[in-house]
């Protein structure tokens, strides 16, 4: 290369920038980033160091993905993705059969459904508060709901709901979760069957379903779960009384107007025929009383589901109407269960209703007339206690800690309005980035919001972010609310679909494990009828059928070699020994689609029938060991009667010097486990469970060492050398793993100030 000037003052700038990329102090960095002060105080705000935890935990619909995503706030890093809905191939799910069954129960007519429409988690609460037990999610697409175990983070049901076609005010809880309420959205009739668009008014039908949700069992029980039958509004959002309105439950709806579309006939489309009116319905509903009349027999069952017809509903006065502003989009009851407060997407008001005066006009009979299907009217006026003007296109609401203060997404002016609905004044605004949908506080919609921050869910991010094509990430901002006025704090981008709402808590309620009881199948909680334990493994055959019972340690699969013939039905269960944190095996067999995420205790199984004859080789997918890789083993398809040739069997060499050396590896590692537990027992370890459950493990390993210790010495007094070589090491690998265990305790209790008590 010619060196011209030109070139040698390129390389000169070059040194120049990268010297100075180099900077150590605060104020150099924020000179050559082009930092402001806000920037630094807003990093700062949010930056949660190296090896340390987020104060809440959030959980997101994952909109499309059918899937639900975790993070953590401040730092939103995201944690997990909780697959739901739609397959998900790390955790298995889809995969094994144990999450298969799950997914099959969310079957509709018989049809796999293998994608979800998520939009609203719920965290069950206890007197409204958030317990940090389970988590609920609904599915728009497909009328569905799913219950996930914050124990594990899995889901173990999904429920499908047998008159609804579509649905979407779900899944929000009583406060002590004893039902998941669920909305229908688009009308269709109850029955499965066909009746004419100009039947609408007769035969379609909405609705909003209390599912029994049984806590001892962590699941729905579907049939003693009912559903109000509703006219055909549009019924969308929910939520559920507390302190003094808990019983009752309110859904607002859209499209009151009934219209049916069209445009193709020459009529005004669908947008134009359902924001006509200037109001819509919200639906009070006294879901305690209806759940009596259900179990006094007062309902009707629909495709086996128990239905309480509106007739009687307004008969037993369990069903009332509110007219609420056009399109209204939101409805959420404040904290202290006094007030629904409700927006008009159409509409720059949001409305704030008593409870107590809903009741009075209830108490009194006193309404403005009734709906076409009998159902009483309160007037607008006797219910609302405020009409607050927020802004343009007035959506979602929650709350702070401190009294009265709501913020709403305000989704035409891409702005959080912050309010107080006691004086029924704005308090505050900040615009996002860009048409807000929903918003969340901390605990923001149970009794007891935890304030501080809140995250708008936005719609468009559009500039937001470094171009990734025409389909854009998703933008969740994080909002500092904790003084008076809002401060934007962060972006982050979410590329799974389009969340809609997010629930956080705080992260000390949750209480994860971090193992299952051994032979557990996690879908069910049960003990996996495949499960065996190390020394049992088998294989079992019957005619077309071979049923492998393994076991999963690192660095072995049991059994190395399953050999099948061709149209064999072939199940093998695994079972993953480990009682060490994090030690998760995956396993698939090459070409077959299967794979299990097998964590510490699990049992998983994967099915597949051996239609095609040859070699696949099989593995673990995880980085589990330093000998993960050989973490291996043959899956033999053989065409069916085939007789092996003799054969010579596979043969090494191996000397005395090689098992010398191999057994003074395992001397040596001895040692080092030896004082390692020297060191343990010298402290208060007994004071740290973590660490008592790493000695249990470790005692472990060395305990199933044992025996592999032993074959060496035999085949070492037959000077079988191959042999005595390969048992040293395999008792050499039990040895690894207890050392390894040992070592990360004795860190531990270093790191956590253990005391010397000897
Ligand atoms: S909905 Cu999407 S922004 Cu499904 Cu709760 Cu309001
Ligand atoms: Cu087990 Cu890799």
């Amino acid at each position: 290369m010619k060196l011209d000037g030109r070139t040698l003052v390129a390389a000169g700038l070059a040194f120049v920038a990268a010297d100075a990329l180099a900077a150590d102090t605060l104020q150099d960095v924020i000179k050559q980033r082009g930092l402001t002060q806000q920037d630094v105080l807003s990093a700062a705000k949010t930056y949660v160091p190296t090896g340390k935890r987020d104060e809440f935990i959030t959980f997101s619909s994952g909109g499309q993905s059918g899937s639900v995503i975790v993070y953590g706030v401040p730092s939103m890093r995201i944690l997990k993705y909780i697959a739901v809905f739609t397959p998900e191939p790390w955790q298995g799910y889809g995969f094994d059969e144990e999450s298969k069954k799950v997914l099959k129960d969310g079957n509709i007519a018989g049809r796999e459904i293998t994608w979800g429409d998520t939009h609203h988690p719920a965290i069950s609460e206890t007197n409204g508060a958030y317990d940090g037990q389970f988590l609920f999610i609904n599915d728009k697409a497909n009328p569905r709901i799913a219950v996930i175990d914050l124990r594990d983070f899995e889901t173990k049901q999904i429920i499908t709901n047998p008159v609804y076609k579509n649905e979407h005010g779900g899944a929000f809880v009583t406060p002590n979760t004893d039902w998941v309420i669920e909305a229908a959205q688009y009308a269709a009739p109850l029955e499965n069957g066909y009746f004419p668009l100009e039947q609408f008014n007769e035969k379609y039908r909405g609705g909003v379903t209390y599912w029994k949700f049984d806590r001892a069992k962590g699941r729905i029980v579907g049939d003693q779960s009912f559903s109000f039958e509703l006219p055909p509004y549009s019924q969308d959002l929910s939520d559920a009384g507390k302190g003094p309105s808990d019983g009752w439950a309110f859904t607002n709806s859209f499209c009151s107007e009934r219209y049916v579309g069209g445009i193709e006939l020459g009529r005004p489309p669908f947008e134009a025929g359902c924001s006509a009116k200037d109001t819509d319905f919200l639906h009070v509903m006294n879901y305690k009383k209806a759940a009596e009349l259900v179990k006094a027999g007062k309902a009707k069952k629909i495709n086996g589901h128990n239905v309480l017809p509106m007739d009687v509903a307004v008969k037993e006065g369990v069903l009332f109407l509110v007219p609420e502003p056009k399109s209204p989009h939101g409805c959420d009851v404040t904290p202290d269960g006094k007030s629904i407060i409700v927006s008009g997407k159409l509409d720059t008001h949001t409305m704030v209703y008593s409870f107590e005066k809903i009741q009075a006009a209830i108490k009194a009979g006193k309404f403005e007339g009734k709906d076409p299907y009998g159902i009483p009217i309160i007037s607008m006026k006797d219910a609302l206690d405020k009409m607050v003007e927020i802004g343009l296109g007035p959506l979602h609401t929650q709350f702070d800690s401190k009294p009265c203060t709501a913020y709403t997404s305000v989704y035409v002016d891409s702005q959080v309005a912050k309010w107080d609905y006691c004086q029924g004044k704005v308090l505050d605004k900040l615009s996002v980035h860009y048409n807000i949908g929903h918003l969340m506080t901390m605990e923001g919609d149970s009794v007891n919001p935890k304030g501080h921050y809140l995250v708008a869910l936005n719609k468009l991010a559009i500039d937001r972010f470094n171009p990734v094509g025409p389909l854009h990430p998703q933008n969740h901002q994080l909002i500092d609310i904790s003084g008076d006025k809002m401060q934007l704090l962060y972006d982050m981008p979410l590329p799974l679909g389009e969340p809609h709402y997010a629930v956080a808590i705080k992260a000390d309620m949750l209480k994860p494990g971090v193992r299952y009881k051994v032979g557990t199948n996690s879908r069910t909680d049960e003990k996996h009828p495949g499960m065996v334990r190390a020394g049992e493994e088998k294989i079992v055959r019957s005619p077309g059928k071979v049923e492998v019972f393994g076991t999963l340690i690192r660095s072995h699969i049991t059994p190395e070699i399953i050999e099948v013939e061709k149209g064999d039905e072939v199940t093998i269960n695994l079972t993953n020994l480990e009682r060490a944190e994090d030690e998760t095996h995956g396993f698939t067999i090459s070409g077959m689609n299967v794979h299990a995420s097998v964590e510490p205790g699990k049992t998983v199984s994967v099915k597949l029938k051996a239609d095609r004859e040859g070699v696949f080789p099989y593995y673990c997918t995880e980085f589990c060991s330093a000998l993960h890789l050989e973490m291996q083993g043959y899956f033999l398809v053989k065409p069916k009667g085939y007789k092996a040739a003799a054969a010579a069997a596979q043969k090494a060499d191996y000397t005395q010097a090689d098992y010398e050396k191999q057994k003074k590896t395992c001397i040596d590692t001895q040692a080092v486990i030896d004082s390692v537990v020297g060191y343990i027992t010298s402290t208060n370890f007994k004071d740290f469970p973590e660490v008592v459950a790493m000695v249990e493990d470790a005692t472990e390993q060395l305990k199933a060492a044992e025996p592999y210790k032993a074959k060496m010495e035999e085949a070492a007094k037959k000077q079988d050398w191959q042999n005595a070589t390969l048992w040293a090491g395999q008792w050499w690998q039990y040895q690894v793993k207890a050392a390894d265990i040992g070592l990360r305790a004795k860190t531990y209790l270093e790191q956590n100030g253990a005391k010397k008590v000897k």
